[in-house]
């Protein structure tokens, strides 16, 4: 038993002061108020080098930021404020295996489910290498024998189709990787991804399922998520009836948890549980048995070169020179246009439909971990932190919300993440996606002036319509091809941004205690909707008068739809 109290700090990173009291964050404020003034268009014509001067590489990535609205003195001052909230140091304290998820007391140490045997994670002392390795090869094992047909149903079938039935980390990831990685899928198999506790989305998985051939992975890290139990108890049902066979649960179940027993109770062999550890976040969980989904669909090779794609990446992070660190420089850019410019959101937007996914991934990764609004030591925070993240592929994204991005009031810091080879070859498509990849951030930060298009002889009524003010910052990722490594770089990219950023504002980037509220509520309004006692005891006028009017419509469907 440990001797700390509860609300022991030893061991823990020291809480630093309200990031807007130190000197380099009104050093930053004053700076805005120049930079407020200065258009991208001079920016550019008083530096030939800027473009030049503002990329970096890493790994497959090359990472142009000089459409940013920054000079050589705003980054100074943005790696002063690092220095000044000790991004260093809290750098050291994640990869030491330190507790720096403070309100649940937890270390955060996902960089050690890629690894390499040369740069052990010791958690609380102990290397968890070989644990890591041990569930590595557990999964691969499994992963061969189902993928090869190895494996069989319990009407000796081979399993044809996976269904991951899974929420927010423990589907968003695994989902978002096995679109990406598409063209790395070559066992004939079909990996599907249940997540929404609403029927459609299950019954509209399993539609054209065989039970025989079909497998299902419950993935849940505390194997007690409303949700993920709804799915799972309704998809055991669905095979239970269809093969007519009780026992079959377990040659077409297995689970992913750090809750064996309660994977147990479900009717899962121990043998067919893959563990994981709570130093692993839900939303930093991929690359733990979270991805086993990923690893049947693309297999036990493509997974790994996954996993050294991310490691490279933790590893460039680690090392790399504040200034040339490019989930530094995203994480302090990041800061700039949140806290100092009061952009409220950002956009992400993949130039390939392989990362449909990846806005919606990015939006949990980042919205879940930087949407605080009190610091480390539960002081509320006066400075905006984590902004609103959407996205859509390009170039449907164009054809939607870009009209905002370029006319609208309001600014929106962009990525633009594309490639340089297609997977999917075919006439002159992928020249077209990314000259519309190149402009769109070119019209974004150049614009076009009501003088162009004076001189264009441009009706003068239309020129206020047709001007676009330009100035509206982007990044540029882009990388020769998605390729397994260059998918694990991009993710880890991103994670180590929203940790930089959340350092900076001193604020806890590995808890989410915003969603509890919500589920203990739900909690408290289910039996009402189905009971037979008229609610309005401990509910508000609203949600009484809609649990009334549910139940009265609920009740008048016909009986058989009920
Ligand atoms: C992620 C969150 C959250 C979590 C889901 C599913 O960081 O913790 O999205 O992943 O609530 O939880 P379980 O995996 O425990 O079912």
């Amino acid at each position: 038993m440990s001797s700390r109290s509860q609300h022991s700090t030893a061991g823990l990173p020291p809480v630093l002061p309200p990031a807007s009291e130190c000197a380099e964050w009104r050093a930053l404020s004053a700076h805005r108020d120049r930079m407020e003034q200065r258009h991208l268009r001079e920016l550019f014509d008083a530096d030939s080098g800027r473009a030049e001067r503002f990329s970096l590489e890493h790994g497959d990535w090359f990472l142009d930021y000089s459409k940013n609205r920054i000079d050589g003195e705003t980054l100074t001052l943005l790696l002063d404020l690092a220095h000044a909230r000790q991004l260093p140091q809290r750098m050291e304290a994640l990869f030491g295996g330190e507790r720096i998820n403070r309100s649940e007391r937890r270390a955060v140490s996902h960089m050690a489910l890629r690894s390499t045997p040369d740069r052990p994670f010791s958690i609380d002392g102990e290397d968890v290498s070989a644990d890591v390795e041990s569930v590595l090869s557990r999964m691969s094992d499994f992963a061969r024998r189902v993928r090869s047909g190895d494996w069989k149903g319990s009407t000796g079938k081979r399993i044809r189709h996976v269904v991951n039935i899974g929420i927010g980390g423990s589907d968003l990831g695994p989902r978002m990787a096995a679109k990406a990685l598409a063209p790395y899928a070559d066992a004939g198999l079909d990996v599907r991804f249940v997540a929404n506790v609403d029927g459609a989305d299950l019954m509209g998985a399993l539609r054209d399922l065989a039970p025989e051939e079909t497998l299902f992975i419950v993935c849940s890290k505390t194997f007690t998520t409303q949700e993920t139990m709804a799915n799972a108890m309704s998809a055991r049902a669905w095979l239970v009836e269809g093969l007519q066979d009780e026992s079959a649960v377990s040659h077409h179940f297995v689970a992913v948890s750090t809750q064996l027993e309660k994977a147990a109770s479900f009717g899962i062999p121990s043998a067919q549980v893959f563990g994981f550890w709570d130093w692993v976040g839900g939303r930093y969980s991929l690359t733990s048995a979270v991805g086993l989904s990923l690893m049947l669909w693309v297999g036990e090779d493509s997974f790994r070169e996954m996993l050294s794609g991310f490691h490279s990446m933790d590893e460039h992070f680690r090392t790399a020179p504040l200034a040339e660190n490019m989930p530094v420089l995203l994480g302090l850019l990041g800061v700039w246009y949140s806290s100092f410019f009061g952009c409220g959101s950002h956009c992400i937007v993949p130039y390939s439909e392989d990362l449909a996914q990846f806005p919606a991934y990015l939006q949990q990764l980042d919205m879940e971990s930087n949407g605080k609004r009190v610091d480390d030591a539960g002081r509320e925070v006066d400075y905006p932190t984590g902004p609103v993240v959407f996205g859509q592929t390009g170039t449907n994204g164009q054809h939607a919300f870009f009209q905002l991005l370029h006319q609208g009031t309001q600014w929106v810091p962009c990525d633009f993440i594309g490639f340089s080879q297609s997977h999917d070859p075919l006439g002159s498509h992928h020249d077209i996606l990314m000259a519309h990849f190149m402009a769109q951030t070119r019209a974004l930060a150049f614009g076009r002036s009501a003088e162009e298009l004076e001189a264009q002889g441009v009706d003068s009524r239309l020129v206020p319509h047709r001007t676009f003010p330009g100035n509206r910052p982007s990044n540029t990722l882009l990388a020769p091809r998605l390729t397994p490594s260059a998918l694990g770089q991009l993710i880890a990219l991103y994670e180590h941004r929203v940790f930089v950023e959340g350092a900076i504002w001193g604020i806890n980037s590995f808890d989410q205690w915003g969603v509890e509220l919500g589920k203990s509520l739900a909690e408290s309004i289910l039996p009402d909707l189905d009971g037979l006692l008229d609610p309005g005891s401990g509910h508000d006028g609203s949600t009484d008068q809609l649990i009334q009017r549910y139940r009265g419509q609920r009740r008048s469907l016909p009986p058989e739809e009920e």
